[in-house]
């Protein structure tokens, strides 16, 4: 166990004083720290590689070092800029990650983080990252030392955190939750009751794939088949997109505000296609929600102006749930390129099932 308040005082002592990166259920403590911070000290990235990059950006301004954090499955979005431009070989631009660890080895979690969590440290050893593991206050004097060791050589150096490891005097109070706009179940379930049998759903990470899931098998509709983006994320529109080039089905990309941003260029390559059976659909809760509901900012974008510029040609939102049904009918009846805007309230469900067995999952998505 580690206080977040004894962490930070490591960063603060070392004079460490700007935060990025892409937010993590593991590190949801300390999110909550850096969150309270104005935008000069703390700026959420839309992807890893993003988040490295306005470390660097920071460095060339203020010749001082940025805290970079992210869970471990983002590295692989990360090591672009940090191979290519920060490396020791390259630049030697400095900089500290701090890296939630899923899926370390001795933990249950899921297939995906099972997979990467075996590989992290290899990885890390493979970037010339030197590192250490923080599991209680002891192991703050490592990670200072690493500080230093940081700014003397000009060298990246990271810290894993493993899940449930941070702890904080202060207790979170627990969300206020409204309800004004759309549910997030209410609008699967009316999904599932509108599409044909032979739709495919591609759902994107976190809680959308998981209350995909369980309303599925709560209400037992059994119309179209999911492929639930475990990982990847960001990725989904880029796989529907791919099925869809080779398919007459109905494909429902069924996305969430922050893995949109993560990759948002993929909006681009599927707009100019008039790809008439995928239907992109945008679960807007502006907010991070599986891994603590940081916030994204996506209720500022204007996306009937981004989607029609990207060469969608119809754009339809839903604001309540009262709309649902018949917004609804109407998107999944257009005959062009279509997005649905879907304004949903952060609901953080904590009692959502998990995709487990992945081979059958995509056995019989594939049938
Ligand atoms: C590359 C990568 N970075 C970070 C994560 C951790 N992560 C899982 S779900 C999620 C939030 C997704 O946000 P959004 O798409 O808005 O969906 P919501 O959580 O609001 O349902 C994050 C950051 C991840 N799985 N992969």
């Amino acid at each position: 166990m580690l206080l977040i308040e004894d962490f930070m005082m490591v960063l603060k002592r070392n004079k460490i004083s700007f935060f990025t990166g892409v937010p993590d259920s593991v590190l949801k403590k300390f999110s909550s720290v850096v969150d309270t911070y104005k935008s000069d000290r703390h700026q959420i990235a839309v992807n890893e590689g993003s988040a490295v990059s306005l470390g660097i950006g920071y460095y060339l301004a203020r010749k001082k070092i940025a805290c970079v954090y992210m869970q471990n499955s983002g590295l692989g979005n990360a090591i672009n800029p940090i191979i290519s431009i920060a490396h020791k070989k390259v630049y030697s631009i400095p900089m500290i990650l701090v890296i939630g660890w899923r899926g370390s080895p001795g933990s249950i979690d899921e297939p995906q983080h099972m997979v990467k969590g075996k590989i992290t440290l290899k990885l890390l050893k493979l970037l010339d990252i030197d590192y250490c593991v923080i599991n209680e206050k002891k192991d703050l004097k490592k990670f200072n030392k690493l500080i230093r060791e940081a700014k003397k050589n000009n060298s990246i150096v990271a810290c894993l955190i493993k899940n449930n490891i941070l702890k904080s005097k202060i207790k979170n109070k627990p969300k206020k939750l409204k309800n004004t706009k759309v549910v997030r179940e209410n609008f699967i379930k009316i999904l599932l009751k509108l599409i044909k049998k032979n739709t495919k759903i591609i759902s994107s990470t976190g809680h959308t794939s998981r209350v995909l899931m369980k309303v599925r098998s709560d209400k037992k509709l059994t119309n179209g088949k999911d492929f639930y983006m475990v990982g990847g994320m960001g990725h989904s529109l880029s796989v529907s997109l791919g099925m869809n080039l080779q398919s007459k089905n109905m494909i429902v990309c069924l996305d969430g505000d922050g893995s949109v941003l993560m990759h948002m260029g993929s909006l681009f390559t599927g707009g100019f296609k008039n790809n008439v059976n995928l239907k992109h659909i945008l679960l807007n809760n502006n907010s991070h929600e599986s891994v603590g509901g940081q916030l994204t900012g996506a209720k500022n974008i204007n996306f009937r102006l981004l989607s029609r510029s990207l060469g969608y040609k119809n754009y339809l939102i839903i604001k309540n749930n009262e709309e649902i049904s018949k917004v609804l009918k109407k998107f999944l009846a257009q005959k062009s390129y279509s997005f649905l805007e879907v304004l949903i309230d952060p609901t953080f469900d904590t009692n959502l099932p998990r995709p487990k067995n992945l081979s059958n999952i995509k056995n019989s998505f594939i049938k």
